[in-house]
């Protein structure tokens, strides 16, 4: 692990990917442009499940070119990335035997997270997998569990989840670490005991690995602390609203900070909303992170065709330029 981690210290620049279904609408449902991050656009504006779920037949990104979004995180000076394997709406970009929701029954067929991570390996720019726990499609996700029925539900989706992340450690054995999301409901919340002999078991399976000290969130989102106080996990996991100050915020902890473009936008939103950060602003972002040892993670959220927003080519060039010299 300590090799693992000191490496991971000195990354300074990683890239952030949302993809996945949301991608298509792109914060636009039935012409309506809807208000709030796009990849929450199934719970948010309220639509069935079987509608958005069908997403899955239109799911055919035929401009995807896994090289050409690792040449444009090379280019940004990115030396990892986090890419989302299965965001809140449970369809998995990688061909995953657990569930019927992915891309292998989608009219692509083929699995994104094997280009994906063969293309960034070339570039020597490390893979991050995340992953998120909550998973608004499996029938056994609950938020809070009432009953009995609730506990049994629940149950088989604890077993789902480890099926998932062992599957996803085995068939990408040069991903470097899991980061987690959608940690922070009751019903998973509960489950610390669960989560620690589940992360025995990853790190048997892989040694080194990186978990995200979100795996065993609070109610808020934020990770557990040990009975002396001590954060759990091996790095903790930034936020826009929660770049630290100083170096006393981070209580000697690694961290790194993902960041949006737009407000709070992480998929796919054919219109930017609110103030569009600026290069500069974010190479300052970057600078303060890296300044109190952490990493700062800019995110991409490419189209639903595959194709990565002129805007973002845009950015990754002039962040890219200022890397070079002042790196
Ligand atoms: C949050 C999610 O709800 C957002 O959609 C996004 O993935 C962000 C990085 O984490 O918890």
């Amino acid at each position: 692990t300590d090799a693992v981690m000191a490496k991971w210290r000195g990354y300074g620049l990683g890239q952030f990917i949302h993809w996945g279904l949301y991608a298509i609408p792109g914060g636009e449902w039935n012409g309506k442009q809807y208000n709030g991050a796009a990849e929450w656009i199934r719970s948010w504006n309220g639509i069935p499940k079987s509608t958005y779920d069908s997403l899955i037949y239109k799911f055919n990104p035929v401009n995807f070119n896994a090289e050409e979004w690792a040449a444009t995180a090379k280019q940004m000076g990115a030396k990892y990335v986090t890419i989302t394997t299965k965001h809140h709406d449970g369809f998995c970009l990688w061909p995953s035997k657990y569930t019927n929701y992915t891309v292998a029954n989608s009219p692509w067929k083929k699995d994104i997270m094997k280009p994906l991570i063969d293309a960034y390996d070339k570039q020597g720019i490390d893979v991050i997998l995340y992953f998120s726990v909550m998973d608004w499609n499996h029938p056994g996700w609950r938020y809070d569990i009432k009953t009995k029925e609730d506990s049994i539900a629940f149950e088989g989706f604890k077993q789902f989840t480890r099926n998932q992340l062992l599957e996803l450690l085995t068939l990408y054995p040069t991903a470097k670490g899991l980061w987690f999301d959608g940690t922070w409901d009751k019903s998973w919340v509960k489950q610390a005991a669960f989560a620690d002999e589940l992360e025995t078991e990853m790190r048997k399976l892989r040694p080194g690995l990186i978990i995200g000290s979100r795996f065993r969130a609070d109610e808020n989102g934020k990770r557990h602390f040990d009975s002396n106080g001590v954060l759990m996990g091996d790095y903790e996991q930034g936020w826009e609203r929660k770049i630290p100050n100083k170096i006393e915020d981070v209580h000697g902890n690694d961290w790194d900070c993902v960041m949006t473009v737009p407000e709070n936008q992480w998929g796919y939103n054919k219109a930017w909303k609110g103030h569009i950060k600026t290069t500069n602003e974010l190479l300052e972002m970057t600078a303060k992170c890296v300044s109190l040892g952490g990493n700062f993670v800019l995110n991409f959220g490419p189209q639903g065709d595959g194709a990565i927003r002129k805007e973002e080519k845009q950015l990754a060039a002039q962040i890219g330029d200022w890397m070079k010299t002042n790196n």
